[in-house]
C-alpha cells in the first residue's frame, strides 16, 4: 500500500510513517523569498563536488553534487573512499541554528546535495552508517529542501508499505526514531523537473564510531 502526501501547501504532520519510525513534516519553515535567497547563495558559494559511490565493485562519480560541512573537519572513510568536512559556512551555520530551534535537536554537520534537474536523483538507501548512530541518542536527520519541488519516497525494508510526498522549497522534514533501521528513502527522477534543487541534511556525526569496515 502507498500513502501519498502530495499536498501543494504542506501542513505540519507529526508522523508521515504508519509504523516502525517517525518522519515529522514541519511544513514550510522559510517563506518563498528566504528560500530563494538561501538557494541562490548556496548554489553559488558551497564547495560542490561530485560524489563518488561504489557499485558492484566499481567506483562511479554521481551526477548530483555534494558538499559536507561541520563543527570540525570530520573524516569519513568508506570502502576506500575518503571524505572530509569543511568548516561551517556562516550562512549554513545560521540556518542550522534555525533548524535546531525548530526541531529541538542538536546537529554538528550538514551534508548538502545539489540536483541540477529532475534527471539527477538519489536511489533507495538508509542513513544507518555507524558514524550516524549512538547507543545514547537516536539517529535524527533534519532535511531542508530549497528550489524545485521533488518527489521523495519511503519504502519499508521488509513490508510492502511505501509513503510518497512532494518536498517543496523551504520545507523541513525530520527523520527520527527507528526510521533508518526499518525504512529506506529515495529522491525520484522526473523528466518534468527542469529546475535545480538543493537539499540540506543536518546530522549528528560521530567521528570515533567503531565500524567493521574501517
Ligand atoms: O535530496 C533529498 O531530499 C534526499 C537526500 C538523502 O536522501 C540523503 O542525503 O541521504
Amino acid at each position: 500500500m502507498t500513502m501519498n502526501f502530495d499536498l501543494f501547501a504542506p501542513e505540519p504532520n507529526p508522523n508521515l510513517l504508519p509504523f516502525d519510525g517517525e518522519v515529522e513534516d514541519c511544513g514550510l519553515i522559510l517563506d518563498a523569498d528566504q528560500a530563494q535567497q538561501y538557494f541562490d547563495y548556496f548554489y553559488r558559494y558551497l564547495a560542490w563536488q561530485q560524489d563518488e559511490v561504489l557499485l558492484y565493485g566499481k567506483y562511479f562519480k554521481t551526477a548530483r553534487k555534494i558538499a559536507w560541512y561541520g563543527d570540525q573537519d570530520y573524516h569519513y572513510h568508506y570502502s576506500g573512499m575518503a571524505k572530509q568536512a569543511h568548516l561551517w559556512n556562516p550562512l549554513l551555520l545560521a540556518l542550522k541554528q534555525q533548524v535546531e530551534a525548530e526541531t529541538g535537536q542538536v546537529f554538528n554537520s550538514c551534508l548538502a546535495n545539489l540536483y541540477e534537474n529532475g534527471q539527477q536523483a538519489m536511489g533507495w538507501h538508509s542513513d544507518d552508517e555507524a558514524n550516524l548512530r549512538s547507543p545514547e541518542r537516536e539517529t535524527v536527520i533534519a532535511s531542508l529542501s530549497l528550489g524545485a519541488s521533488r518527489k521523495f519516497r519511503f519504502k519499508h525494508k521488509t513490508q510492502k508499505q511505501t509513503v510518497d510526498l512532494m518536498l517543496h522549497s523551504g520545507q523541513l522534514i525530520v527523520m527520527k526514531g527507528q526510521t533508518q533501521r526499518y525504512w529506506k528513502h529515495m529522491l525520484a527522477k522526473s523528466t518534468r523537473v527542469l529546475a535545480p534543487r538543493i537539499n540540506l541534511t543536518f546530522r549528528y556525526f560521530y567521528q570515533d564510531a567503531k565500524r567493521p569496515e574501517s
